[in-house]
């Protein structure tokens, strides 16, 4: 088994970005990363014009580039089989319940007060965990991304109840170290998905950080079939393979291992979402004398961003190969690229009735992001590329965190997630 197909309109979103500017956008303030938003200087005026993000902050759910396993897929069911999957909002059921698991090392199973079974009709459904949302309800903004596609695969608001909420209908534990939990599988056990967490990491949220939620809820419309609904498993900082679509089942567990099944494929399964920045693709040629933007997105991963910066060289005929790390690419010049500043109205961008003060990482007085980006979400970057002479070009763009390591620093290990620095090519004729 290895990765999942990817599949769905990637190639809508992944169109050539990079443009010839001509008529470029208004002047737009520019904000560094990092910086309060709330404390910045009332808009200061832009050096230069800039153009409009080249993404959308919102990626509509359908745009979303779906990583699924299982044969057939759950989002592929229809009719009966749906509903047997437990998979429309009338069907779906949440189960919490103790894994009885011992070991050598583990001598004693978990074991919960009240557990949330099928059989007994003691299931969470889906009306009990909208009445939960109504006082418990959370909202934010989080980009998803796999571990394994060097680019993230869409951002949306999400919306649901924090899992430690959940957690808490089971009463007094004994014996939890970790929860795993799973989504429909087709009732293979070959097929079989799951994704773990600490017990600590679910239930113990620190002040100003994202909490692990289950979501019914994506950019104002319930959660779509193929988005993972009627309700999804969100684990902010973690890379998508914790996000369990279709959840179904979470298991309370004495195993203090993560036995995440991305884990049995290499993986890190303890990964967090990476500070880097991805360059979109551009025509393979662009007239001379034309000013030339390229474009691509940054993910404010765990450590924070401080800033997107490029290189831009020209390949002389003949000379060798770049590779990382190299004399050439250890002299680089880099110089900063423009980053997208926070929407002026943040209504133009949320769904309707959904105020910004109202999601997680906002100021609630003010309702502007209280860092910029937001953590473990994305925003678009733009570099203004001019006056190039003909010949072969070579651009990288690379995002430095608020430790000020560069990218693919600090974790350049790809099964922790890839986020290495790629080259693009283009001709000036
Ligand atoms: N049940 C289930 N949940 C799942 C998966 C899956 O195959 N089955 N794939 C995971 C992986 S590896 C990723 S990267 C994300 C992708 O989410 P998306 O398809 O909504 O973009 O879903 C995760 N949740
Ligand atoms: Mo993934």
């Amino acid at each position: 088994m290895d990765l999942p197909t990817p599949t769905g309109s990637s190639s809508r979103r992944q169109l050539l970005r990079a443009t010839a500017a001509t008529g470029l956008a208004a002047m737009a303030p520019r904000l560094a990363a990092g910086q309060s938003a709330a404390a910045s200087p009332a808009s200061p005026p832009a050096a230069t014009a800039t153009p409009p993000p080249a993404h959308p902050l919102l990626t509509p759910a359908d745009d979303f580039y779906d990583v699924s396993r299982g044969n057939p897929k759950p989002h592929k069911l229809v009719g009966e089989a749906l509903v047997k999957a437990r998979l429309t909002p009338e069907a779906w059921r949440l189960e919490i319940v103790a894994d009885p698991f011992v070991s050598d090392l583990v001598k004693e199973p978990a074991s919960i007060t009240k557990p949330l079974a099928i059989a007994d009709g003691t299931a969470l459904d889906l009306p009990a965990l909208l009445e939960m949302g109504k006082r418990h309800g959370v909202r934010y903004l989080k980009a998803m991304q796999c571990l394994n596609i060097p680019s993230p695969l869409g951002q949306g608001l999400w919306e649901g109840v924090p899992l430690r909420d959940v957690l808490r209908l089971c009463g007094p534990m004994r014996n939890v170290r970790r929860l795993y939990f799973h989504g429909f599988h087709n009732n293979d056990p070959k097929q079989l998905f799951q994704s773990s967490l600490s017990y600590t990491e679910a239930m113990e949220t620190p002040p100003g950080e994202l909490p692990a939620f289950i979501a019914y809820r994506l950019n104002g419309e319930p959660v779509s079939l193929e988005r993972g609904g009627p309700v999804r498993m969100v684990i902010p900082w973690a890379h998508g393979f914790k996000s369990i679509k279709w959840l179904q089942r979470i298991s309370l567990t004495n195993d203090f291992k993560a036995n995440d099944t991305y884990a049995n494929q290499n993986n890190d399964p303890d990964s967090h979402l990476k500070t880097a920045a991805y360059t979109d693709k551009c025509p393979d040629t662009f007239a001379a004398g034309q000013p030339i933007i390229m474009t691509g997105l940054v993910m404010s991963g765990l450590s924070g961003l401080k800033r997107v910066e490029y290189w831009l060289h020209r390949v002389e005929p003949g000379a060798p190969a770049v590779t990382q790390d190299d004399v050439t690419y250890r002299a680089a010049q880099w110089t900063p690229a423009d980053l997208e500043s926070p929407p002026a109205d943040w209504r133009q961008v949320l769904p309707a009735g959904v105020a910004p003060k109202d999601l997680l990482g906002f100021d609630p007085a003010t309702g502007r992001p209280l860092q910029w980006p937001l953590r473990y979400s994305m925003i678009s970057w733009s570099a203004a590329l001019k006056d190039l002479k003909p010949g072969k070009y070579e651009f990288r763009a690379r995002a430095v965190d608020l430790n000020d390591f560069a990218q693919p620093e600090p974790r350049p290990i790809l099964k922790s997630g890839k986020n290495g620095v790629d080259a693009v090519r283009f001709e000036v004729l």
